[in-house]
């Protein structure tokens, strides 16, 4: 049986590599390869490209494991265990050139859903900024060589991060929400990359995230990262566009956050 700290290892020596590779890409320029949900929605030939990397290292490293990618679909494994991967999470800000983006890659168990599975290990590599998130269910989240904590107070109010998601008809219902949190708010952060959302809210840079309509492989490891950080996270029923809703913070905010958004 392997340890969550060998999947942790394996996904971040394939996180900084695929990381490298998305980062070539990009300065190399970025052609947009077709859009997806909505018009908006776009996928990158690098995002395809960066995706069959990860995939064929990990078809290498752990033939037995199932794979659920954002652009290359799914396989059922024998082992028990799935890879969720996210090659480009922020495809919109690597398109636009902004450094917010990072490769998300996670070992899950039990279910392909992420309000059911186990998280079992995860990294985010964020390329331009040279960081690497980490976490193994029960040995922590860190960042380099430093344990991470998600904040325990915002005596000034909650530096919160959300995102709108692609499709327009659901923007209204999304600001609704948004101003029924801004009394708990300093400020808001829209990062473009759910993955960096969730690895700020461990590493304390956000006191709270919280978006709809996020796909599993935007909040697979970043989840993790969270909850190994001392946070709290939920993953909530669809709404009628089919949306889940992710919340995640430290365990009291937590509590008033899911209360203004959920009711
Ligand atoms: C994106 C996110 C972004 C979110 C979008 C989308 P992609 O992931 O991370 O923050 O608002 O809904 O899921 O498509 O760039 O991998």
């Amino acid at each position: 049986m392997t340890s969550p700290l060998e999947l942790q290892d394996l996904a971040v020596e394939i996180a900084t590599e695929a990381g490298e590779l998305a980062r070539r890409r990009r300065t190399e320029g970025v052609a947009i390869a077709a859009s997806k949900s909505t018009l908006a929605d776009i996928v990158t030939e690098a995002d395809r490209e960066v995706e069959a990397l990860i995939r064929s290292r990990l078809a290498v490293a752990r033939p037995d494991d199932g794979f659920l990618g954002e652009e290359s679909g799914d396989a059922e494994g024998t082992s028990g265990i799935t890879w969720v991967v996210d090659p480009i999470d922020g495809t919109v800000n690597y398109a636009f050139g902004m450094p917010s983006y990072a490769v998300s890659i996670a070992a899950v168990t039990g279910s392909r859903n992420p309000g059911e599975w186990r998280a079992l290990a995860g990294a985010v590599r964020a390329p331009s900024f040279g960081e690497t998130f980490r976490a193994a269910t029960g040995e922590g989240a860190w960042l380099d060589d430093r344990r991470l904590s998600v904040t325990t107070d915002a005596p000034a109010g909650a530096l919160i991060g959300t995102g709108l998601g692609y499709d327009p008809r659901t923007h209204a219902g999304d600001l609704e929400t948004l101003s029924r949190v801004m009394p708990l708010a300093r400020d808001i952060r829209r990062i473009g990359a759910a993955s960096l959302d969730l690895a700020f809210v461990a590493a304390g840079r956000l006191d709270a995230y919280f978006e709809r309509g996020l796909q599993p492989w935007d909040i697979a490891a970043g989840r993790l990262l969270v909850d190994e950080a001392g946070g709290r996270s939920g993953w909530f029923e669809p709404d009628e566009f089919g949306r889940s809703m992710a919340i995640v913070a430290g365990p009291e905010l937590y509590e008033r956050l899911r209360e203004r958004i959920l009711g």
